[in-house]
């Protein structure tokens, strides 16, 4: 059969081929269980609702508002907060929804740069949050790769942002939320943590939780939560002492402020991988993640790697390629086609632009769901370094992958 006459079973068909085949490194991405594509793909997807439980602008959401409930509960217990909105369609609403309810058009606003490894949506110029606010950015020291809590601190003194993010796309150590803490109290700014990458495994006990330190949490659900996609936005004690509207304000920013209906299948789903990311299995998952990543980085740099920051303490990893003279895009490419699959990215104070990075950024939750664990780390490593070798025979690398995916197959 021609490619062009595949129809949409067959493509779903050839991406399920693809994901079972691939070994997966890209740190925001993972698979998720058959109850959360069983809740995904279920009737709810039929149905309006419009507002919040108890409140909708159409009839018949009974069950739905039951549902959408039970999934608030799930996210309050198991990140500990007093308020939490399931509605966000994904990560960058999340936000735009935490900028609508706490600063007006034009305020500054302070986020992690790009290039250090911040989200688009902390303020980029590119973004919504960069033409609509007045940025201002923090980076990481160039020396250590780390970031500068005394440079954040004067640059938040300086430029008194209105909100101040903390989190990240590519920062492989831990935030230090009680230092962002004392920041944003000493000018009076909102505090809000994007954990998206770390949902899972604050979720799991693997990464320290800001939820005491900051006012508002927001969460993408389908990276290290191993949910579907779509977002929470998490309200703290903190937050409410700061501002007792702040709930308030962030439910009628989500609605009607920025969406219209909620997309219930989604939020049954969510529900579905809250009850996942609470068992003790999941908390094992998290501490493997974390243990595959120090493994992965370890044997990496034995093999000649150079570590943004020299390492990691998360699930994410950033290799400056620099000293392998190849470039990001040229070793992700190299790397698909032996079944490798990762993603370019720039390093911090990187020489070259945006679109040719120097980097690569790996990281293990979706090899970890799999049943991964340190032993393949390390032949991970091996078949990456091999690889990126100049003139690298990328069929027998990509044979060699196969033979260790087919171990580990996709439920
Ligand atoms: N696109 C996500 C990531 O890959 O980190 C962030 O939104």
């Amino acid at each position: 059969m021609e490619r062009d006459n595949y129809d949409i079973p067959e493509l779903i068909e050839l991406e399920k081929k693809r994901q079972q085949e691939t070994i997966n490194l890209i740190p925001s991405e993972n698979f998720v269980s058959r109850a959360v594509l069983e809740a995904l793909g279920s009737c709810l997807v039929n149905k309006y609702a419009e507002g919040y439980p108890g409140k909708r602008y159409y009839q018949g959401n009974e069950v739905i508002d039951e549902i959408e409930n039970l999934t608030i509960e799930r996210a309050k217990k198991l990140f500990n907060t007093p308020h939490a909105n399931v509605q966000p369609y994904s990560g960058s609403p999340a936000n735009q929804a935490v900028y609508m309810a706490c600063c007006s058009l034009g305020d500054t606003v302070m986020g992690m740069d790009l290039s250090a490894g911040g989200h688009l949506t902390h303020g980029s110029a590119v973004s919504f949050s960069g033409k609509y606010y007045a940025s201002v950015f923090y980076g990481v020291a160039e020396e250590t790769q780390r970031l500068d809590y005394e440079e954040i601190a004067k640059i938040a003194e300086k430029e008194k942002p209105r909100l101040i993010w903390c989190g990240a796309t590519a920062y492989p150590r831990f935030f230090d939320w009680s230092e962002f803490n004392k920041i944003a109290r000493s000018v009076g700014a909102y505090l809000a943590a994007d954990i998206s990458h770390y949902a899972g495994l604050v979720a799991g006990g693997a990464y320290p939780s800001p939820v005491d330190w900051v006012d508002i949490v927001t969460t993408t659900t389908h990276k290290t939560l191993r949910g579907p996609r779509g977002a929470i936005i998490l309200v703290t004690d903190q937050g409410l002492q700061k501002d007792p509207d702040l709930a308030k304000k962030i439910q009628k920013s989500v609605f009607p402020g920025l969406q219209g209906g909620p997309h219930e299948n989604a939020i049954a789903a969510i529900a579905v991988c809250l009850a996942e990311a609470s068992t003790d299995e999941f908390k094992e998952y998290a501490k493997q993640v974390v243990i595959n990543s120090a493994v992965l980085a370890e044997e990496l740099k034995k093999n000649g790697f150079n570590l943004v920051s020299g390492g990691t303490d998360n699930h994410l990893i950033l290799i400056d390629l620099r000293n392998k003279n190849i470039l990001g895009k040229e070793a992700a490419v190299a790397l698909e086609k032996a079944g490798i699959i990762c993603n370019a990215n720039s390093i911090p104070f990187d020489p070259n632009p945006p679109a040719r990075p120097s980097a690569i950024r790996l990281g293990t939750p979706a090899v970890t769901t799999r049943g991964m664990k340190e032993a393949e780390m390390k032949v991970i490593a091996g078949l990456i370094n091999s690889a990126l070798e100049k003139e690298a025979d990328l069929s027998a690398a990509k044979n060699e992958v196969l033979r260790l995916i087919s171990r580990f197959p996709l439920k």
